[in-house]
């Protein structure tokens, strides 16, 4: 039953049906599926499209039609994830941001709806962020971590600069890094100064709570 209703979800984000794909999440949390399963069967099926767009059997429509579909389900979730996670204490601040240059959102925003429902204060600014928009929020929020999301090659080169103008302004040693998305690796991670990687959003909530040691 619980697997018929996730295969319903993925076929409808695969025929861009953002209707059905809502309809199918709101069924999923009703029969009591936990929202990181239902997140988990979205992301198979986006990333298949992905695949797709690859090998140049799918083009920019399909892709834009499946990322609407899934961002028809997201608040479904967020607002099942947030019933779910009762009042906490604070763990720690995290201002987060996709780089320059890229838009890509789904995967940031699911980072930080697991980190706000596991009591992590969350200032997002958001896609295309600059390395200057970057800096002025760790001024303004002194976060304890800095999380940044690039899904392109293209793209994940602009964390180097982002880490080098909080160098630059003496902030790089007061917060940790982690960066994530489709386009990073741990290799990657480790060669830019990262603190830390996952490919997992639960793995994001992980490293930040180690990061704050709540862990
Ligand atoms: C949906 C999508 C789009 C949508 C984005 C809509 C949106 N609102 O985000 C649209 C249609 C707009 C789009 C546009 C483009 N896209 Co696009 N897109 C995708 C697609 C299919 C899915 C991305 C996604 O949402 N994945 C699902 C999420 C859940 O995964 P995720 O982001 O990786 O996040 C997970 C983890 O990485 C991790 N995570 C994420 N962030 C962070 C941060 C931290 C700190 C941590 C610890 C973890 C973490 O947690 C998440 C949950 O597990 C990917 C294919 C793919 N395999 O990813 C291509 C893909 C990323 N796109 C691609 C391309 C080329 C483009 C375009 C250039 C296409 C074009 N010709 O115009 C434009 C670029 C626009 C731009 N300037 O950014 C390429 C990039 C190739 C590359 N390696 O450089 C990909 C890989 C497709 C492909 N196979 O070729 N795209």
């Amino acid at each position: 039953m619980d697997s018929e209703i996730l295969e319903n979800l993925k076929k409808a984000v695969l025929e861009y049906d953002s209707e059905s794909a809502a309809n199918w999440a709101s069924q999923a949390i009703k029969v009591g599926i936990d929202p990181i399963t239902v997140l988990d069967a979205l992301t198979v099926a986006i990333r298949d499209v992905g695949e797709g767009f690859a090998r140049c059997e799918l083009w920019l429509p399909d892709l834009i039609g499946a990322a609407d579909a899934m961002q028809a389900v997201m608040p479904i979730i967020e607002d099942e994830i947030k019933r779910r996670g009762a009042a906490r204490e604070t763990l720690g601040i995290v201002v987060s941001g996709t780089v320059f240059g890229d838009i890509h959102n789904i995967g940031k925003d699911m980072v930080n709806t697991l980190l706000t429902a596991e009591g992590f204060e969350v200032h997002d600014l958001g896609i295309n962020v600059s390395p200057q928009m970057f800096v002025e929020a760790v001024e303004q929020y002194s976060p304890d971590i800095l999380a940044m999301s690039a899904l392109m090659t293209m793209t994940a080169p602009e964390m180097m600069n982002v880490i080098a103008a909080l160098k630059q302004k003496g902030l790089r040693d007061k917060l940790r890094i982690m960066i994530g998305g489709g386009a990073i690796t741990e290799e990657f991670a480790m060669s830019v100064g990262a603190d830390g990687y996952d490919p997992t959003a639960p793995g994001a909530v992980r490293l930040a709570k180690r990061f704050v040691g709540k862990e």
